[in-house]
């Protein structure tokens, strides 16, 4: 083989050799990139699940905060209820003038159809206030059907709510029995039959009862799903209620039950707006509640918050009724005195019980509640 050959062909295996050197390189570079890209892709990755584990625990933290801060607004208003005296709500000034030396207990009435949830509610207060498992209203109601049953709970405070049984019966006497409750001529411990005769009915009442017996606050409950509630039976069968308490200076508040019954947020706002018509509560007055019984045992924060919100707007409401009643009781008794001085003929005045004056209570009523 001649010279020139042997160079050419040697020549050719070094551009062959440079070639895959070069190709080799290449891959070489390709796959250091990525290598490289992994481990930033790892780094990257490693710092995502950092940051995600610290953000998690911030949320944790933040989340123990809050259960803590909320334990603590529920010791404070548990105190403060355990405290409680008469004008800690609307000050005591607001009463100048006033004769409320009698006013020495607060009984809020706790009403509502049968199954409403009135035993469960009373055990969430007694539950909330005395941090029980268990409270001590009976799950169904004990005695006759037809007969009324009041008894006071939480007789260690200043205030006791009134279990009430016997009414919402949808028959028409229970006007009469209501404003009886309501005035305190049936106690705790009466047996006064719902649907008898008020002549019969007269022998077994309290005649003249002292104002500290009588009802100041109504708290009137709902299950959410009755059906007479969104079919606003419940509404016109409550209006001469409506009309009692509306005399009388008495804003109800209206609790409505089984709130873990409802799926959607409108049903909870349609079912509040028909239960705040059929009472006359204000909506701020009004509170949709999942009171612990048997299906929900366990204790709940939540639960004792908004129990502890019902229970102030209910000692709110009491002692603004109070303030109507006194004043009211006060300007008859002026009235009356007037009318002794004078000796003037009284036909041609407004007497209090009047139309007119319920009219007047009213206006008293409407510019101090609403
Ligand atoms: N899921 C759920 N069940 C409730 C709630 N409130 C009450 N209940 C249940 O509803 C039923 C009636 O509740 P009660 O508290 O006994 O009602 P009541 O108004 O005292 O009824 P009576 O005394 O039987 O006339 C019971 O089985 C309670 O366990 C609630 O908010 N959610
Ligand atoms: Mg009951």
């Amino acid at each position: 083989m001649n010279r020139s050959i042997l160079t050419r062909q040697l020549q050719q295996r070094r551009l062959e050799n440079e070639l895959r050197q070069r190709e080799a390189e290449k891959r070489l570079r390709i796959l250091q990139e990525k290598r490289r890209e992994e481990e930033r892709r790892r780094v990257k990755y490693q710092q995502q699940g950092q940051r995600e584990i610290k953000q998690e625990e911030a949320r944790k933290r933040e989340e123990e905060e809050r259960r803590l801060r909320l334990e603590i607004e529920l010791c404070l208003r548990r105190a403060a209820l355990f405290d409680y005296k008469f004008g800690n709500k609307i000050k005591l000034d607001s009463f100048k003038g006033l004769a409320i030396d009698d006013v020495t207990q607060l009984r809020i009435g706790v009403f509502g159809p049968t199954g409403s949830g009135r035993s469960s509610f009373i055990n969430t207060c007694e539950r909330a206030l005395r941090q029980t498992d268990k409270g001590t209203a009976p799950d169904s109601t004990t005695g006759q059907e037809g007969t009324i049953i009041l008894r006071d709970y939480l007789p260690e405070l200043f205030f006791h709510l009134v279990y009430t049984s016997g009414l919402f019966n949808y028959n028409a006497n229970e006007t009469v029995q209501f404003e009886n409750i309501l005035e305190g001529k049936i106690q705790p411990g009466d047996n006064v039959v719902s649907s008898k005769e008020d002549q019969e009915d007269a022998m077994d009442l309290h005649p003249c009862p002292p104002f500290v017996n009588r009802l100041h606050g109504i708290i009137i409950l709902f299950m959410a799903n009755d059906p007479r509630l969104m079919g606003g039976a419940l509404k016109d069968y409550l209006k001469p209620i409506r009309d009692i308490l509306r005399r009388t200076g008495i804003a109800p508040i209206t609790v409505v039950t089984h709130r873990d019954k409802q799926s959607t947020e409108e049903e909870c706002e349609n079912v509040v707006y028909a239960a705040s018509a059929a009472t006359g509560s204000l909506p701020s007055d009004t509170f949709f509640v999942t009171n612990y019984c048997k299906d929900n045992s366990k204790r709940n924060p939540e639960t004792e918050r908004m129990v502890f919100d019902i229970l102030h707007c209910a000692l709110l409401k009491a002692e603004t009724a109070v303030k109507i009643m006194k004043q009211t009781q006060r300007n008859e008794e002026e009235y009356e005195k007037k009318r002794a001085l004078e000796g003037t003929n009284v036909s041609e005045q407004v007497a209090p019980d009047s139309a007119e004056g319920d009219q007047q209570t009213f206006i008293s009523y409407t510019q101090y509640v609403r």
